[in-house]
Parts: structure tokens; C-alpha cells; sequence
């Protein structure tokens, strides 16, 4: 049934296509979310060259940057050439290492080479700056010691110290191209043992081949990690997002856990041993909790921000949001079967920590303030239900965490451990991302410590449908627009204010969504507006607005929000489309 629903809305999102090349010039200058929404509403009716198209975009994008940074360093790794690191090498390293005739790649060379051989225990002992670190890719073994500070993620790369590269490089796939091979080769100081290379690589498997299907209905941002939202007019289709078409975000691959033999670590009180809970218990010995409650990531709109001036992330468009029905036990009813009360001295975060985790062991991790998380009020969940279905894999399964009102990065899957804390999560995703910045603030100048991370999201709308570079023919001479309105920290959208004509004159939409306690108002509303098409008029920029119950509105435009990591991007939606004449 869903299925016969989906398809008229898939074929009806080819217009965009076919109109595309009307669309520059005819919109308003301000109407910076054409283009990148244009971007999207590219050929999504197929399944698979649309999401790919739209993949190798962002990913060139990502791609260019990192290639940039790292063809920086060409020039300051050119003066180290392989001929000075030979000599080097060959005399340090006299120990237990002999030569080997020169491998195929080196024939090619002018000079053929010949490289000192290593065990694979060997590179493992070189961990550490004062040892060097040493890496592996396919036969070869590079000392990347004077590398570490130049790369362009950090000293993650460290987590790849003595052991191989191949299952980061397909954990974070831009690193496989030719250029960065190139500049890895600068670094080469050896070659793996013949017999080692017989036995096969330590773990060429892809860390990925267990993460689940996924609806090919997805415009996917990135495929490892899994990152995909489904086609905005989706969203308004239901006010409950079918759990296929909820947006997926995964900064690693998924999972997967047993959960017959999972449990839940629940740090103890004051120094007193963990809490271990099954699934089981927490279905059984807690209360069951619903709660409806909007999740949205903070790159929600990012593509926006982009469009203004180049952000670093996944280039979201405007479906990194979802609605469903929670069900699972509340966090503070296992709080307090740990030992914990309101107000429990130097406990002021709630830390989570996800099973999801890198090669070298880091899982995700964030927290959340301790009052919010002991609060029954902030109906703070332990979820194993999604839209009355057991926890999906992509979202979670067999636990996850769900703060109502709290921006998604905090709302941990795969949940393992739950820590009280004075202090809030040394995850990287708390201390070093998430935050919000001035427009001003780069990545030279950035300083992660001084801004707060974020917990409650500002207020939301977005337009759904019509889509940008859509014709749209008005029925009886009248026009239907629909879309979403949301706000964080429970706080209900009131109204929402729609213009066709860019600004000048509002109507205010109807809103449909179920009743909420105030101050408890986690889910979105929808909202639609029926009204005649401006006379005379053959293209229309379509805004949308939303206004929550402490009256808090949405900035009219993106450049003065604009902040390096793309993050909080809720200005007016603006939608530019044709209008059909009879
Ligand atoms: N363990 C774990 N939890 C996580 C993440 C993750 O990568 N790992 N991503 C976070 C982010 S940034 C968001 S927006 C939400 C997305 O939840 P969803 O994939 O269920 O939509 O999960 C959050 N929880
Ligand atoms: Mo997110």
C-alpha cells in the first residue's frame, strides 16, 4: 500500500528534472536554496543513479578539500625523496631485516629499488611517535611519523599506528584515490614479508558488509558510513515517518549485536559496581514509555549554508528530520535503579556510549545535561520500539537513547554503557563538532573549547512541496503548499507564515499534528496552505516560517548564521518555482 503511495510521488519528481535548465535567472538573487535543492531533486525516481550522481557530488566535494590540504603537502614532502629515506633506511635498519629484489612498481622507476623487508610484528612495534609509527597498505610499509601532524584528519590516523590502512581507507573512502597513494608512496620505508603476504592480509574485509539493506527510496549523502534521507515531499506524506524513510545517520558501520546475550551497563553510583541489564529486563522490570517525538540531525539544511559559502559535512538537504513513535523504558526509572536521585551531588551529565566503533576501538559517544536526563518531564527514553516496530537496525537496534527536543547527534544507538558524570562526554562528537560558530570564525581561527555543544535545536520549517524548479498548475486557479514545522526543547510551533511572492505578503498555513502538553511539545507539526496563485505572475519564491511558543522565529536568511561546520541551519525556506499558464 505504501509502495502504490510512493510511486506517483516518485515519477512526480522528475519534473524538477526536466525543468531544471529553465530555473537560473528566472529566480531571485535571495534564493540561494535553489540551486543546491535543485541539486537534489536530480533523477531520484531511479533508484540507484540518482543517489550515486548525488553521492559523488558531496563526495568530490569532500574529496577536493582533502585532496587539497593533501596536495599542500606534496611540495613540503617533496624535499624527503625516496632516495635520502632509502639511505636512511637501509642503515637503521640493520636489525633482523634483509633485501628483497625489487617489487614490480619499482621496475618502473628509473633506478630499481630494492626495499628492506618487515614482519608484520615489526610494524606492530612502531605505535607510537618515539617508535615512529609505521603503517601497511597492500605489501608496502610506511613510516608516516613525519605525516601525522599534516593530515587532514587529525591524528586519527594514528588509530591506524603499526597495522594496516586498507580497513580505514574503506571505513573513510576518500582516502583511496591516486593522489594520496602518490603522497603515501613518499613514505614508503619497506616492504611486507613474502611468507606474511602469502597468508593474506591482516583484515581486508570491509567493515561494512554487515551494515543492513536499505530502501532504494533514499537519496543517499554517503554510503560508508551510511548516511541517506528520504525525498522531502516524503516527509509530508505521513505525520508518523515510516521507519524505511527516516533518515539515516551513521558516522561508522553498524553493529551487530545479539540481543539475547546484549546488556546494558549502567555505571554505578559513587564508585558501586555497574548495573548489567538485559533486553529483557529493560522490557520487563521497567515501565513501558510512548513518546512521539521529532528527531533531527544538526546538519539538517546544510546544503543551504553551502551554497552561501563551503562547509565542511555531509551536504544534507532538507529531510535530515523524522517523526515516529518511541517506545522503550524511561532513562531515569533506570537511573534511579542504579542508585541515582535529583539532585545527586556531582552528577551533572549522563554520558552514552554507542557499540559502534572505529578499528582501533572508539565508539560514539555523547551526553546530556543530568537534570534533563533524571526529568520526567523531558521524557528521556531507552528506546527498543520504533513506530511500533522492534528497533531497526539502522536505528539503533536492540537500544538506543532518545531525547525529545535534543538535537539527534546526542540520541545514541547501539547504546552499551550509560555514565554519570561531573564531567560532559570526551567524545570527540561532544567536544570537537556539534557546536555552532560565529560566521566569522574559520578553520584556522576555530576553537572547539569556547562554544557549547549543542543540545536544544532552534526553531524549524521547511517546504516540501511544490519542489524548487518544479511547474506547478494551480487547481481552481489555486495553489497547494505543504511542509514541516518544529521546534527544540519542547517548545510547540504556534504558527507557521507562508509567502508566495518572496516576502511581501504572508498567509498563514494550517497545522495538523497530534496535541502535546505544553513545554512537552517534542513532535513537528505539518502544515499546509491552499490559496489562489498570484494573478500575473509566471514564477513564484515560495518562503515558509515558523514561529514557537516562546515566540521564537527563524532568521530570514542564511549568510549571518553561517557557521563552518554547516550546523543550526533553520533561516526561512525559500522555494522557486514556475507557474503554469492555461
Ligand atoms: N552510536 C551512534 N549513535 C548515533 C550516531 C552514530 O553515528 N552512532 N549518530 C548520531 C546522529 S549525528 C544523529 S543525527 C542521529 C541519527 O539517528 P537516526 O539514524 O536514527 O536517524 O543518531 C545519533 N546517534
Ligand atoms: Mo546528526
Amino acid at each position: 500500500m505504501l509502495l502504490r503511495r510512493i510511486s506517483p510521488l516518485l515519477s512526480g519528481l522528475q519534473i524538477p528534472n526536466r525543468l531544471a535548465a529553465r530555473m537560473p535567472g528566472s529566480c531571485p538573487q535571495a534564493c540561494v536554496a535553489w540551486a543546491s535543492s535543485c541539486l537534489y531533486s536530480k533523477d531520484t525516481s531511479s533508484s540507484g543513479s540518482g543517489a550515486n550522481s548525488r553521492n559523488s557530488t558531496s563526495c568530490q566535494r569532500w574529496a577536493y578539500t582533502t585532496t587539497g590540504a593533501l596536495l599542500g603537502l606534496g611540495s613540503i614532502l617533496l624535499y624527503r625523496s625516496r632516495e635520502q629515506k632509502l639511505a636512511e633506511d637501509n642503515q637503521e635498519s640493520a636489525s633482523g631485516s634483509h633485501m628483497v629484489p625489487p617489487s614490480s612498481s619499482d621496475l618502473k622507476s628509473s633506478v630499481p629499488r630494492s626495499y628492506p623487508v618487515y614482519t608484520l610484528k615489526e610494524v606492530q612495534h612502531h605505535r607510537t611517535l618515539a617508535d615512529g609509527i609505521w603503517v601497511t597498505l597492500g605489501k608496502d610499509v610506511f613510516d608516516i611519523t613525519e605525516f601525522v601532524d599534516l593530515h587532514p584528519g587529525g591524528n586519527r590516523i594514528l588509530l591506524a599506528a603499526g597495522g594496516s590502512l586498507e580497513p580505514f581507507w574503506a571505513m573513510y573512502g576518500v582516502h583511496n584515490q591516486k593522489h594520496v597513494i602518490e603522497i603515501l608512496s613518499a613514505y614508503k620505508i619497506g616492504e611486507l614479508s613474502p611468507e606474511e603476504q602469502a597468508a593474506g592480509p591482516a583484515d581486508l574485509s570491509d567493515p561494512y558488509a554487515q551494515d543492513p539493506p536499505r530502501h532504494p527510496a533514499l537519496k543517499v549523502n554517503s554510503m560508508k558510513p551510511f548516511n541517506a534521507e528520504p525525498p522531502a515531499e516524503m516527509l509530508t506524506e505521513a505525520y508518523i515517518t515510516p521507519n524505511a524513510f527516516f533518515f539515516k545517520r551513521n558516522h561508522l558501520p553498524v553493529p551487530r549485536l545479539d540481543p539475547a546475550s546484549y546488556r546494558l551497563e549502567v555505571g554505578g553510583r559513587m564508585g558501586s559496581p555497574s548495573l548489567f541489564l538485559s533486553l529483557e529486563e529493560l522490557k520487563t522490570h521497567f515501565p513501558r514509555h510512548e513518546v512521539m517525538a521529532t528527531l533531527q540531525c544538526a546538519g539538517n539544511r546544510r546544503s543551504e549554508m553551502n551554497a552561501v559559502k563551503p562547509v565542511k559535512g555531509l551536504d544534507w538537504g532538507i529531510a535530515a528530520i523524522g517523526n515516529a513513535k518511541w517506545a522503550g523504558a524511561q532513562l531515569r526509572d533506570v537511573l534511579v535503579a542504579a542508585g541515582y536521585k535529583e539532585g545527586e551531588a556531582g552528577a551533572l551529565h549522563v554520558q552514552f556510549e554507542g557499540l559502534d566503533r572505529d578499528l582501533a576501538g572508539t565508539g560514539y559517544g555523547a551526553s546530556i545535561p543530568y537534570h534533563i536526563a533524571m526529568s520526567s518531564d523531558h521524557d528521556v527514553l531507552l528506546v527498543y520500539e520504533m513506530n511500533g516496530e522492534e528497533l531497526p537496525l539502522d536505528h539503533g537496534f536492540p537500544l538506543r537513547v532518545i531525547v525529545p527536543g535534543v538535537v539527534g547527534a546526542r540520541n545514541v544507538k547501539w547504546l552499551g554503557r550509560i555514565l554519570v558524570s561531573t564531567e560532559e562526554s570526551q567524545s570527540h562528537w561532544q567536544q570537537n563538532d556539534y557546536k555552532g560558530f560565529s560566521p566569522s570564525v574559520d578553520w584556522d581561527t576555530v576553537d572547539f573549547s569556547v562554544s557549547p555543544a549543542i543540545q536544544e535545536l532552534p526553531v524549524q520549517s521547511a517546504i516540501t512541496d511544490p519542489q524548487p524548479g518544479t511547474l506547478v498548475a494551480g487547481e481552481d486557479g489555486k495553489i497547494t503548499v505543504k511542509g514541516y514545522a518544529w521546534s527544540g526543547g519542547g517548545r510547540e510551533v504556534v504558527r507557521v507564515d507562508v509567502s508566495l511572492d518572496g516576502g511581501s505578503t504572508w498567509h498563514v498555513a494550517n497545522l495538523t499534528g497530534e496535541k502535546q502538553t505544553p513545554g512537552r511539545a517534542w513532535a513537528w507539526k505539518l502544515w499546509t496552505l491552499t490559496t489562489p496563485l498570484p494573478a500575473e505572475r509566471t514564477e513564484l519564491e515560495i518562503l515558509c516560517k515558523a514561529v514557537d511558543s516562546s515566540y521564537n522565529v527563524q532568521p530570514d536568511t542564511v549568510a549571518p548564521i553561517w557557521n563552518l561546520r554547516g550546523v543550526l541551519s533553520n533561516a526561512w525556506h525559500r522555494v522557486c518555482v514556475s507557474v503554469m499558464k492555461d
